[in-house]
């Protein structure tokens, strides 16, 4: 077990109850929250219904990032819901346009030795301070505001201890590539990557940051870096030095497994299609013909990211058959360009410089066209997520997207033949506050806008006595979240679930043959429960808990797989949809889409580690396993957290 880590160290100074044995849950106090609209409406509306005047936590902040196309009334709807509520509950409020919750927290909010829960899986991007930031289902991150504890797998600890400086070209993006080549997108629950050794002091916050935020990527608990000088200068540059304390591990901490990576061997690599983990090196790639470079997202937006392509492009013009889009992490970062000229000089080159947000990231706008290559520096290529069907997106770093920007084709930036921009750490960010609104010290009077889009989180009744259930769909492995709820043109329905329930694993539903939705509604209309089977790594991906909601929503009461993501297992307890593992992984096999299978006396067979039997049509039994505690087995019961 990991000793003497700052793992472990934030994990003490923020323990409640449980034991501190990997694997076991415990319960740790949250200092910070954050949301974000897409999440945070559904996250309000369940803060709402919990009941609280005022959130408890430290600080809480709301984040206007991902629904800002307003095609139709339905995000503009969500932003005043989000504001009033924010108002009226003791949160503050980043409006539309202040940037991207991930960077403006690293900037303005993160604080080394502070827990964060986020309703967004890249809230590990404030680990780029030193902070303990994990995403988590909107309903955890309402119940932490509410003043609740988090429950957690009490980590294994993996350490990354790195050596040496990168070659100029190399990145921070390059990194997490190999780090995700290593460990992959798979079998990493209950781990949180720490990272130490000489390497760090050639990394700057925003490096660390790049580093942390893709971490989410391989479906750990977080990511986190030492607070130290890089820390404190970043800090004091962001005129927040007050909150820096060093944050170290112990020279002789003991990591539950140590990974080396000499930071001077890394060469530029990317995700190929279509999975964060399918990584090539650049080399490999070289030549192919590009046609969509994308710089952006709250892996690569930051000051130094977007400084860097500007340099490099300054005087030159976007190859002629490739077009390259640019948004900044934030309204700081942008401004900072603004005023020092470099943003004239990537307009000058011809980028389309788009709106601070998530934007592309989650599909709103920059579809790339049929069968070409797009490379964005994101941190999800899932199928589909760029809003075209068959899509080929690569994940690169900011330097191998400047090349490709040039070039027209997947080119290694070292020999690009250019100077590398050497980027200075930034001595005194700019400092605007202004688009973040405070609450009023008592909200009680103020008034919760709900306009029509706006609905409530659908109710949920006890868990039944027996399952006498069907299988509405078998899936393979690696399904994402966004396989299960796409985002895309359908993220204005977040408020919405009846609406949004309609479109659930839209992406298997072959021309012409009928929905998931329509198919969960038989069954239910049967008076059947719906089941769901997969594979492993099953809602791997984004924190949205509307992969729970939804489907529940639509009768669905038990997910049965091989293997199931954290925070998506956490969001099915919540919702009260039973997550079942296949105890012989060989058993999926016996199991069909449409087939019946029934769990007699469902309710008595569930006990903290107990093994679930489920009869197959065919008459067969099969044995399931769960890795539920006591209390999630009494959310269960109960048909959800709500109504607890
Ligand atoms: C994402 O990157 O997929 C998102 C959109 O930010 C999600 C949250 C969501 O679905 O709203 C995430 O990563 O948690
Ligand atoms: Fe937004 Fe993309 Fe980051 Fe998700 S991954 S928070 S959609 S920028």
């Amino acid at each position: 077990m990991a000793e003497g880590t700052v793992t472990q160290k934030i994990i003490d100074e923020h323990y409640i109850s449980g034991i501190k044995a990997p694997n076991e849950q415990i319960a740790v106090k949250i200092d910070q929250t954050l949301t974000q609209d897409a999440t945070g409406t559904m996250a309000y509306l369940e803060l709402e219904a919990i009941g609280i005047d005022k959130v408890q936590t430290e600080l809480s902040i709301s984040y206007v990032d991902h629904n800002m196309m307003q095609n139709g009334p339905e995000n503009r709807n969500d932003h005043l819901y989000l504001q009033s509520v924010a108002a009226a509950k003791g949160i503050l409020f980043s409006r539309p346009g202040n940037g991207i919750c991930h960077q403006v927290h690293l900037e303005r909010y993160g604080a080394p030795g502070k827990t964060l829960l986020g309703s967004d899986s890249h809230t590990p991007t404030s680990g780029g301070v030193g902070m303990m930031a994990i995403g988590a289902g909107g309903l955890d991150v309402a119940m932490a505001m509410a003043g609740k504890p988090f429950y957690m797998i009490y980590p294994k600890v993996v350490g990354i201890k790195l050596t040496g400086q990168f070659a100029s070209w190399v990145s921070a993006k390059d990194l997490i590539l190999r780090v995700l080549e290593i460990m992959t997108t798979k079998g990493n629950v209950g781990v949180i990557v720490e990272y130490f050794g000489p390497g760090l002091e050639h990394l700057s916050v925003p490096e660390r940051a790049t580093i942390t935020n893709m971490g989410a990527e391989l479906g750990v608990t977080t990511s986190i870096f030492p607070s130290d000088n890089k820390t404190k200068a970043f800090l004091d540059a962001q005129n927040r030095g007050e909150c820096w304390v060093e944050l170290k591990a112990e020279p002789d901490a003991e990591y539950d497994e140590v990974i080396d990576i000499d930071l001077r061997q890394l060469v530029p690599r990317a995700a190929c299609p279509s999975s964060p983990d399918n990584i090539k090196t650049i080399k490999e790639l070289e030549g192919t013909p590009i046609e969509q470079v994308l710089i952006g997202s709250c892996t690569n937006s930051s000051y130094r990211d977007l400084m860097i392509v500007a340099t490099a492009l300054k005087g030159k013009v976007v190859h002629e058959n490739v077009s390259l889009g640019i948004s900044p992490g934030s309204k700081q970062v942008l401004e900072m360009l603004a005023q020092n000229g470099a943003l004239g000089d990537l307009i000058a080159s011809g980028a389309r410089i788009l709106e601070v947000g998530c934007g592309a990231c989650i599909g709103q706008g920059q579809s790339p066209s049929n069968e070409s290559i797009t490379l964005r520096t994101f941190n999800r290529n899932f199928a589909g997520r760029t809003g075209t069907k068959g899509d080929k997106s690569y994940l690169i770093s900011p330097e191998t997207a400047i090349a490709a920007t040039i070039t027209g084709c997947f080119t290694d930036p070292r020999e690009l033949g250019i100077p590398y921009p050497e980027i200075e750490d930034v001595p005194m960010f700019l400092i605007n506050d202004s688009m973040v609104i405070d609450p009023p010290e008592d909200g009680t009077a103020v008034e919760i806008i709900r306009k029509p889009t706006i609905g409530n989180p659908p109710e949920n009744g006890p868990l039944p006595e027996k399952i006498d259930g069907e299988v509405v769909i078998k899936v393979g492995d690696k399904i994402t979240t966004d396989h299960i709820m796409p985002a895309g043109i359908h993220l204005k329905l977040r408020s919405n679930i009846p609406a949004y329930s309609e479109v659930v694993f839209e992406c298997f539903t072959e021309p012409g043959k009928p929905s998931f939705a329509k198919r969960a509604a038989t069954v239910r209309d049967a008076g059947k429960h719906g089941v769901i089977v997969g594979g492993d790594s099953y809602g791997q991906g984004s924190s949205r808990e509307h992969a729970a909601i939804c489907p529940m929503y639509l009768g669905i009461k038990v997910v049965i797989a091989t293997a199931i993501e954290r925070i998506h297992a956490a969001n099915l307890i919540n919702f009260g949809i039973v997550p079942l593992l296949f105890a012989n992984p060989a058993d999926l096999e016996k199991i069909e889409a449409g087939q019946g299978l029934e769990i007699c006396d469902i309710r008595n067979q569930l006990s903290p580690g107990s093994k679930v039997s489920a009869k197959l049509a065919d008459g067969s039994e099969i044995d399931l396993k769960h890795t539920l505690s006591q209390d999630d087995i009494d959310i269960i019961l109960v048909g959800g957290r709500l109504n607890i």
